[in-house]
């Protein structure tokens, strides 16, 4: 595959193009950003630039003037090419004074921070001697090298290959026909296309059976009472579940560390018990292949009784970040389900900055996921916000009624037992679905 990002140190060079209608502050958080994505595949930011166009969508994508200065810093212009000054060396200490300036002085690949046609990334390419990633190319392969469970890594290596398929090279020419048994004339570039479609529908497929388990799964938790972790990609998400449910998620100071989704029971155990939910996290600019996989590694959120939306606080960009979030969750039809936010890594804040932040959010919490004391508070505010969601019911359980107490101790609160002749008398907390799951079960048990 043509993109395979090759180890040791790359050198980016990142491309900003600046439309109208966009401001120098979201150009400057956008690169910003882009700067942690390149990071997060373990490159180096050898240069910013800014470029302003009328729009992103120019086949050459910048000025011929900014491409030929680019082309400098990428080394595919020596920018020595006055031959005068070289003139007095010997060639060879002139090779080995190139190739090692060009080994550390040069870009070694070029980052747009936008989404570029296959056409344009070809385009430059050409002129730039460098491989060319847009801001897409680079998230699909964050995404492809932190994916780990089948669902997420059938779902990443789809998106994958529709972003590829139409950006293959055809390195072979078009020319070196094959007489393969497809019939004469075939390209080897149109076979390994055919290849690829082939591929695809055989992901779709396996990926199909997958959320299909992925549902069943789902549907014997649907009793239980769940929690979803929402928000920003780096905002504390599994910092938080860790926290709360002592699951062993992996943290990182990474973009999309976490891809799978994990659930686990709150911790110290509730009753009824928890489910606590740690999901992937939201960009701006997601791109457009990467829509469907993301939004179903947030099925986990749709079943969720409570989503808690973790910001960090600590960014100052995270008001933006913050309307991401409701944008996702407005599209997912989640904006409606019950909510708590979470101002996350307040020990990187000023008492006052504190203090602004009650002013301006007075119903969010504020909390430091290292802080044991909030977490505590956090863990007991579920509770409580879940209690009010629940109702109240007494039961008559006849001693006969097998399983009947086990299923009322796993997924209900019991408020009082009374033992009668005739068999246990509980006052039950419970959610709508839980009493009427209960209900069911007891009228079977008869
Ligand atoms: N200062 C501070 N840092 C925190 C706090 N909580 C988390 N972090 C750090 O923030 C970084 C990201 O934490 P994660 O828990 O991996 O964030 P996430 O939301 O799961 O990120 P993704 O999985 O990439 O979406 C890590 O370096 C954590 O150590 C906090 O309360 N205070
Ligand atoms: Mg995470």
């Amino acid at each position: 595959m043509p993109t395979t990002i090759e180890q040791p140190i790359t050198r980016a060079l990142l491309i900003s193009i600046r439309t109208p209608h966009v401001t120098t502050e979201e150009i400057n958080e956008s690169l910003a950003e882009l700067e942690r994505l390149v990071s997060t595949l373990g490159f180096t930011v050898f240069a910013t630039q800014t470029q302003r166009q009328n729009s992103t969508k120019r086949l050459s994508v910048l000025g011929s003037g900014k491409l030929e200065e680019l082309a400098r810093m990428t080394g595919e212009i020596n920018s020595l090419d006055s031959e005068d000054a070289l003139a007095n060396i010997d060639e060879h200490a002139l090779n080995d004074f190139l190739s090692s300036s060009k080994a550390k002085s040069h870009a070694n690949v070029v980052v747009f921070d936008c989404e570029l046609s296959p056409m344009q990334l070809r385009n430059v390419e050409d002129i730039l001697g460098v491989k060319v990633f847009d801001r897409t190319g680079i998230i699909i392969e964050i995404f492809s090298r932190h994916a780990h469970t089948r669902s997420a890594r059938l779902q990443i290596e789809l998106a994958r290959l529709n972003y590829l398929t139409p950006r293959l090279r055809s390195d072979h020419s078009g020319n070196s026909e094959r007489h393969s048994g497809r019939g004469k004339g075939e390209t080897i570039f149109a076979i390994e296309r055919r290849k690829i479609r082939d591929k695809q529908a055989e992901l779709r497929r396996e990926l199909k059976n997958v959320q299909n388990e992925m549902q069943e799964q789902r549907s014997s938790r649907a009793q239980e009472l769940c929690v979803a972790l929402v928000g920003y990609t780096n905002a504390g998400k599994s910092s938080l579940m860790r926290a709360l449910t002592g699951a062993e998620v992996l943290i990182e100071d990474k973009l999309f560390a976490t891809l799978d989704t994990t659930v686990r029971a709150l911790s110290p155990a509730t009753q009824p018990k928890i489910l606590i939910s740690d999901t992937v996290g939201f960009i701006k600019k997601l791109p457009h292949d990467l829509v469907p996989s993301f939004h179903s590694t947030l099925e986990e959120a749709k079943d969720a009784t409570l989503l808690l939306y973790v910001v960090d606080a600590a960014d100052q960009n995270f008001r933006a970040q913050l309307a991401v979030v409701e944008d996702v969750l407005q599209q997912l039809k989640l904006a409606s389900t019950n909510r708590l936010l979470l101002l996350n890594k307040v020990d990187c804040l000023t008492p006052a900055e504190k203090q602004a932040l009650t002013l301006e959010y007075p119903n969010a919490l504020q909390i430091c996921t290292r802080n044991a004391h909030d977490i505590a508070v956090v863990h007991q505010v579920i509770q409580d916000v879940l209690a009010e969601q629940m109702c109240t019911a007494c039961f008559n359980i006849p001693y006969t009624a097998n399983g009947i107490m086990g299923e009322i101790h796993s997924k209900m609160q019991v408020l009082e037992e009374q033992y009668h002749e005739g068999g246990i008398r509980v006052t039950v907390k419970a959610s709508n679905v839980a009493l009427e799951r209960l209900y069911k079960m007891l009228q079977q048990s008869f």
